[in-house]
């Protein structure tokens, strides 16, 4: 009743990790009695992203879909071979029929609630027709504040670390590889879009105090650059009802096992490991000793995922891997994995959802990041006690991290009475968050106050 008589409208971009807080997202609105208006890109880049939209506009018929058609990029000139970067970059350079689309709406927009990697394209847009624009920032505070401090940080290339205000340093070791060297899709659009985060009216982001508060202060005390928009806490965002998949036999397998004594391990849904790499954690994860529920992804877009597991993990692993885990290569339900009763821990890529998810939890994670923001979202889990990781094992096809201390990790995080303390810490935070009182209701009474101004 709060956001009755508001209209927002949201427009992700693409890839499973920022699809996933929008409808997450836009399920909290509705559930404030909030109008939604969901812009939909197509083409998506993969298969889950597509199901995912469809089942979540099946299961809010009150939300209204726009479709926006993502023009052709011309390939040559993208600097990029990496699927989910086309498709940002796609979006980003399509965005001009947004215009007349956004303002054909009834009634109009209060806000639009678009993805990081527009900021550039769609700011224009929004300030032409006078919608106060607000981005979902779909990774850690500790990312925004690095985020936003990164133009600053850019003609400093010397530091060892970035040194943000009010933030324990970030080595440059932490640093998303591809922003270190010059000339690439992905770090075009962090030095085009960083400088321009004032420009926002607001930044609404899937995170909570008891998780990020030293990022959190820093950010909306004015500390990490001059001039930011406040940033609205709403985490942790609840998975829904509409992204339960079928999953009966690995839910009904987890039945089968001990409390708190399988490992369950995932690196999101973009990241494809060598082969080398997944035998080395398969002989990792039977040398632990432990239970192990294990995703297998060998190529990064789900479209292509055509070789049986025998091919990947290889037959005799598989062989050796009965009866102590189970293997599988399709999506899986994780929220239901995580809430299992027998899961114990996670060894993650640390994907920012994947992170949040964990935490809601209260299951330790042995924290792999590959990629991107992973390693800043790492720092974020051990800061915050709900796990630990290892900083030697480098990032994603650096080195073949052998299977032995895979193993060793592995029995260290699963043993660790302490980690599991901790972390059922952070799970308390976390349903304080979303309890009556809490900051994610407070932060969203706030937006909702200044949608309506
Ligand atoms: Br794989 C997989 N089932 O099998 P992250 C993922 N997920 O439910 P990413 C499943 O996808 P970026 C599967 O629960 C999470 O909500 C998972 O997001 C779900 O990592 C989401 O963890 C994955 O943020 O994206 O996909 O690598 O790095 O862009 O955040």
């Amino acid at each position: 009743s709060e956001a009755l008589h508001l209209h927002v409208a949201l427009l992700p971009s693409a890839g499973m990790g920022h699809l996933t807080p929008f409808l997450r997202l836009a399920a909290l609105l509705v559930h404030h009695h909030c109008r939604v208006t969901l812009v939909t890109t197509h083409p998506t880049v993969s298969l889950s992203e597509s199901h995912f939209v469809s089942r979540f506009l099946s299961a809010f018929p009150q939300v209204s879909e726009v479709q926006f058609h993502l023009l052709p990029l011309e390939l040559s000139s993208a600097k990029s071979t990496d699927p989910f970067f086309l498709g940002f970059e796609a979006t980003r350079r399509s965005a001009h029929p947004l215009s007349p689309l956004l303002a054909s709406l009834s009634p109009p927009l209060h806000a639009l609630v678009f993805d990081v990697t527009l900021i550039s394209s769609v700011i224009p847009i929004t300030e032409a027709l006078h919608i106060p624009s607000y981005i979902l920032f779909t990774s850690s505070a500790r990312m925004l504040s690095f985020f936003s401090y990164f133009h600053t940080f850019a003609s400093n290339a010397n530091d060892d670390s970035a040194k943000i205000p009010g933030l324990t340093p970030i080595p440059r070791s932490s640093i998303p590889p591809l922003l270190l060297i010059s000339d690439n899709l992905f770090a075009n659009i962090f030095k085009e879009d960083s400088p321009k985060v004032p420009k926002l009216n607001g930044v609404v982001i899937n995170s909570f105090e008891g998780l990020e508060a030293e990022s959190l202060e820093a950010l909306n005390g004015g500390k990490v650059v001059e001039g930011l928009p406040f940033v609205f806490a709403v985490g942790p965002l609840a998975a829904c009802e509409f992204e339960r998949v079928e999953c009966g036999d690995q839910l009904k397998w987890l039945d089968d096992q001990p409390n708190g004594s399988v490992v369950y391990v995932s690196f999101g849904s973009r990241t494809a490991m060598s082969r080398d790499q997944t035998r080395e954690i398969g002989n990792g994860l039977i040398k632990s000793g432990c239970r192990f529920l294990w995703v297998v992804k060998d190529k990064k877009v789900d479209k292509e995922e055509e070789e049986g597991l025998d091919e990947v993990v290889g037959r005799e692993l598989m062989e050796n891997t009965k009866g102590k885990g189970l293997v599988v290569k399709n999506w899986v339900d994780q929220g239901e994995i995580l809430r299992h009763r027998a899961v114990g821990g996670f060894v993650s890529h640390c994907g920012w959802n994947s992170v949040i998810e964990a935490a809601w939890h209260g299951v330790p994670i042995l924290g792999w990041p590959q990629h991107g923001d992973q390693k800043i979202n790492a720092e974020v889990v051990e800061m915050s006690g709900l796990g630990m990781w290892v900083r030697s094992w480098g990032w994603a096809e650096q080195v073949v991290v052998k299977g032995e201390e895979i193993g060793e990790r592995i029995r260290e995080m699963m043993g660790s009475e302490l980690l599991r303390r901790k972390a059922a810490g952070v799970k308390e935070e976390a349903r304080k968050a979303v309890g009556d009182g809490g900051s994610c209701g407070i932060n969203l009474m706030r937006l909702f106050e200044e949608w309506k101004m």
